[in-house]
């Protein structure tokens, strides 16, 4: 995880990650993009006047590393944890947060892509996350999640069908920064619920970062494929995509910005 401030005393705070599943590498390499785009490109500084930028660009190396070393295994998505008395490897990391586990779009088979794990945070990687959010304290204002493809920009819940009572709100925000990705070159992502734009799905960083974590704006984002090879880019698109998604990053930080203000506590 990489801290991104400008000192003084605790602002409010953006929460990215990527690399939640393993094949999904448009997602890391893009959220690389942004740490090196705020802190070596001068222009982007005033992204961190007012708010600090904690980011992790990949919760889960070891299955991104076993997608990546074998050409048999580039469609690998779940952790590399041996949870249970089948041959069967990994958890599907994202079933694997403790709201509304195992209620829809998860698989209880150990051998299913799907699968959410023996019991919710079974893994390393969810504890990990579970571990900055907690000790983000009260600081946390916008949690975007990198994943791949859509494109797609989703808000809870993911779960079921229901919207949040602030659903207005997030619908207006994701419209906004996707209004601001289409200017680029015409990339047209759908804002929706997770759960009505794709499929409901429980356990989920996003849900449970909402309903558990205290973070009211949570967002997963669905790069775009780049080609027609889905999770894994053409070589030449992946700048693009990763540019586009920034100027969204830009629109949300200057809504926390205008939205937030003052002293917060936290313990990292
Ligand atoms: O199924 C997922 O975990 C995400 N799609 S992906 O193709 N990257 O696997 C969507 C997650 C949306 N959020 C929830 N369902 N909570
Ligand atoms: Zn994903």
């Amino acid at each position: 995880m990489i801290k991104i401030s400008s000192g003084g005393s605790n602002k409010p705070t953006i929460l990215i990650d990527g690399g939640i599943h393993a094949r999904e590498w448009v997602a890391p390499a893009s959220v690389v993009y942004f740490i090196h785009q705020l802190v070596e490109n001068q222009t982007n500084h005033y992204m961190f006047e007012n708010i600090d930028w904690y980011i992790i660009p990949m919760v889960n190396p070891d299955g991104y590393e076993f997608s990546r070393a074998s050409l048999n295994n580039v469609y690998w998505r779940k952790t590399r944890s041996r949870s249970n008395s089948t041959d069967c490897i990994g958890v599907d990391a994202n079933r694997n947060f403790d709201v509304h586990w195992m209620e829809s779009g998860s698989s209880d088979d150990p051998c299913k892509i799907t699968y959410a794990g023996p019991e919710p945070f079974s893994e390393v990687e969810t504890r990990n996350l579970k571990g900055v959010v907690e000790s983000l304290g009260n600081c946390t204002k916008l949690y975007l999640t990198f994943h791949a493809f859509g494109p797609l920009i989703l808000y809870p819940w993911g779960y079921n069908t229901d919207l949040p009572n602030d659903w207005a709100t997030l619908d207006k925000l994701g419209r906004d920064v996707s209004k601001a990705i289409y200017s680029v070159k015409g990339t047209n992502f759908t804002v929706g619920t997770s759960a009505r734009k794709t499929y409901p799905a429980a356990g989920g960083s996003d849900d449970w970062i909402k309903a558990v974590g205290g973070v009211n704006l949570s967002y997963t984002i669905e790069l775009p494929p780049g080609g027609s090879r889905g999770f894994n880019p053409l070589t030449s698109n992946i700048r693009g995509i990763a540019e586009e998604a920034f100027e969204g990053v830009r629109v949300y930080h200057a809504y926390v910005e205008k939205n937030f203000e003052g002293n917060c506590t936290r313990r990292i």
